[in-house]
């Protein structure tokens, strides 16, 4: 049990466990004090306690934590113990934190051409502002670990982590110890989106630091309310632009500032501010550019990775920026976007070439197999009919970057045995949290060893297996631990070879391979098989294991220069989106979407497919309905339970839901030409902001200051925006 603070802001007078401590079934009470090694957690900026200490800065950081032998008995001590804080002025959002000087670090800055002299070219330049929302992720398992005290003074902790490696470094710090006194298992979660990536580590290390303390097992989960109320959430931001035009539609210039909310430390905020830069421009070639991101500091839980980290936001501020302009230029959105569409050889604002030629390709085949401009014309004859409804179609390209922005931590390794039964132990740095990467890595397995699937069993996520892993994130995790199992695989699958080549007497120039778990020799099978081989290479003493490391290839970034090729490719698709609005009601259905998405030359299919539609619902949600809600006064988290904060269910599902996997096969990062799934398809979701935003505009709402450039778009606000457009505002 973690006791957390009341206050958003304040010093921290008194922590008194006195009552607590003589409370049944209470084993210790623990605050910073306790800790016997570095009560720091940060993994970007060191500016992070594990337990407050003289400060608070956020409702629910934590305070101390409470061993009790039942998770009853140490709710009760919990709420006997006394805390004393006296306020101070608290922060709520970020233009607030920017002008009173709170920044989690310094802004940063990415630009291209000259922006300054683009502008006297433009035909049409549009200024305005765009705020999106937070967002809960919502995982199905709350947080949780178990640390267990081992023999010599080792801690072994299982932890529902996306990043089993930062756990073991930070609970390593925590405690004082070495990291190889830590071991780290994870078996799979039910779900992080994010939420994992950084925010699983604090409540490893304070299970970590109760065993440290009563020499016990600990378990420590979160009940969903607390979860909701401690934990950070996707970034709200607050952007403003200035997107300047010729009178072709082609977008010269592009200034925008991105006000992040970081929450009350910085946790991953930099570096998802980094992939908002990146991602600036969309999925468009725009030549000037000028980007400015601002990390502020406010007192909520610090805000942290969610699906598409910071790129959904990015992506928002343009989209809106293109709506603005195509109303001041009297045509639809669609021409502007599909004129400034990424082709092959468009530099990035960042230095990179795209290379690339999917946004167009999607754009095309999407205008092609589902006939927007048929939508287009069916909705504004249903418009034109009158009534309380009214439809809106757009379109939404999406061109996300594939790798982490910081390039150190594109690599992965893969420990893999082959046992004497012929049966296929694998382990990576990888973890399975419901987006099906131990199924993928199966096939790779079995792929490169020629043999049924069910022979190969993926083990758990350990760092006494696999060391120094990268989080499983940034889509990457398929790519990445794939391309290390693939290696390690082929490594042993060779020295199999060379055995079964001596052992059948076979000259070297005869090409061996296992196909349905035969060996075969040009081809044609020679007679042995996967076990046989297996079994004889074993009595041979030739080795069944082997540990291999992928590093992505060809990515680097300066970040002093803005500049790089930071991304090992782009994953596109464009998504045509038709919604219905009720004038009087404010409420909105989603009629259909449907998506043409570039899945590379997909390991399986219908896993990718359940990462499209489930990334679509995800981001409809940020967009159409989820949203925060604090107590004005007392800067508490209003929407904290499945009551007050509402997620897309099952009747959010467009009623008409068509996914198109472009078939395509270039070369690129991922294994066997697949292509990295998770996060780009969260972005379809913004479609249907633009989608409503058209039918708003059928409906006589137009460009009101802060007006529908806000997201979520939830029935009140439509309601609000439509009641004011009628004068009733
Ligand atoms: N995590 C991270 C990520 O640390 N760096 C990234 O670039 C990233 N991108 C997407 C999701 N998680
Ligand atoms: Mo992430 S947003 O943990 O890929």
């Amino acid at each position: 049990m973690v006791v957390t603070s009341p206050t958003p802001h304040g010093t921290l007078e008194l922590v008194d466990a006195s009552e607590a401590l003589r409370m049944p079934g209470v084993r210790a009470v623990l605050t910073a004090r306790d800790i016997p090694g570095e009560n720091q957690i940060g993994t970007i900026i060191l500016d992070e306690p594990l337990l407050a200490c003289g400060k608070v800065h956020y409702i629910g950081e934590p305070v101390a934590l409470i061993i009790a032998d039942t998770p009853g008995q140490a709710a009760l001590a919990g709420d006997a113990v006394k805390l004393k804080v006296s306020p101070l002025p608290a922060i709520m959002s970020p233009r607030e934190a920017f002008a009173a000087g709170e920044m989690l670090a310094p802004p940063s800055i990415f630009i291209s051409g000259d922006t300054d002299a683009a502008w006297e070219r433009c035909a049409v330049t549009v200024e305005g502002r765009a705020d999106s929302g937070g967002q809960e992720h919502l995982y199905l398992e709350t947080q949780g670990a178990v640390a267990i005290p081992m023999e010599g003074g080792r801690f072994f902790i299982r932890s529902g982590t996306q990043g089993p490696t930062y756990v073991q470094r930070v609970t390593a710090r925590v405690l004082g110890l070495p990291m190889n006194m830590v071991e780290v298992d994870v078996a799979r979660l039910g779900g992080a989106f994010g939420g994992k990536e950084d925010q699983a580590t604090p409540w490893a290390a304070l299970a970590a630091l109760g065993a440290w303390r009563t020499g016990r097992p600990v378990r420590l989960v979160l009940g969903r309310k607390e979860d909701m109320r401690l934990t950070g959430k996707r970034h709200p931001y607050s952007s403003d632009y200035r997107l300047g035009l010729d009178s072709d539609g082609r977008m010269l210039a592009w200034e925008v500032t991105y006000y992040q909310d970081g929450g009350a430390a910085s946790d991953l905020s930099t570096a998802i501010l980094e992939r908002t830069l990146f991602h600036a421009t969309g999925s468009y070639h725009i030549p000037n550019v000028k980007a400015t991101g601002i990390p502020c500091r406010t007192n909520t839980p610090p805000n942290t990775a969610f699906r598409g980290f910071g790129a959904p936001q990015a992506m928002f501020v343009m989209e809106c920026a293109i709506l603005h302009a195509a109303e001041v230029l009297g045509i639809p959105a669609r021409e502007i976007q599909e004129r400034n569409l990424l082709s092959t050889g468009d530099v990035f604002h960042y230095g990179m070439a795209y290379r690339g030629d999917e946004v167009r390709r999607t754009w095309d085949r999407a205008s092609r197999i589902f006939d927007p401009e048929d939508r287009v014309r069916a909705a504004a004859a249903f418009n034109a009919a009158g009534g309380i409804l009214r439809r809106g179609v757009s379109l939404m390209p999406v061109c996300f970057g594939i790798s982490f922005t910081n390039t150190s931590m594109n690599q992965a390794s893969a420990l893999v045995h082959v046992y004497t039964d012929g049966s296929v132990g694998v382990s990576s740095g990888a973890v399975e949290m419901g987006q099906g990467v131990n199924s993928k890595l199966r096939l790779v397995a079995s792929r490169v060893f020629g043999i049924d699937p069910d022979r190969v069993r993926v083990e758990t996520t350990n760092t006494t297996r696999n060391a120094n892993t990268s989080p499983t994130a940034a889509s990457s995790g398929a790519d990445m631990n794939g391309n290390a199992v693939r290696i390690a695989c082929c490594d042993i699958l060779g020295r199999l070879l060379e055995w079964a080549r001596g052992s059948l007497g076979l000259p070297t120039g005869v090409l061996l391979g296992v196909s349905s778990g035969q060996v075969t020799a040009a081809g044609s099978p020679c007679g042995m098989d996967w076990d046989a081989m297996v079994g004889g290479a074993y009595l041979a003493r030739v080795s069944l294991s082997a540990h291999a490391h992928y590093a992505t290839p060809g990515i680097r970034f300066d970040r002093k220069k803005g500049k790089g090729e930071p991304f090992a490719y782009h994953v596109a698709g464009t998504a045509v989106t038709e919604v219905t609005l009720d004038t009087l009601r404010g409420t909105c259905t989603v009629d259909s979407v449907r998506i043409c998405h570039d899945g590379g030359d997909s390991l399986a299919p219908r896993i990718d497919l359940g990462q499209i539609e489930g990334g679509l619902l995800q981001g409809i949600g940020w967009m159409t309905m989820e949203e925060l809600k604090y107590n004005p006064e007392t800067g508490a988290l209003l929407s904290d339970s499945l009551a007050t904060y509402k997620v897309p269910d099952i009747y959010s599902v467009p009623a008409e839901l068509e996914v198109d996997l472009l078939e395509c096969t270039s070369d690129n990062a991922g294994v066997f030409h697949s292509k990295a799934v998770g996060e780009p398809p969260f972005m379809y979701g913004i479609g249907t902001f633009t989608a409503l935003a058209d039918a708003l505009r059928s409906a006589g709402v137009l460009v009101p200051p802060g007006g529908y450039r806000t997201a979520p778009l939830t029935p009140e606000r439509l309601l609000m925006l439509l009641e004011e457009s009628r004068g009733n505002g």
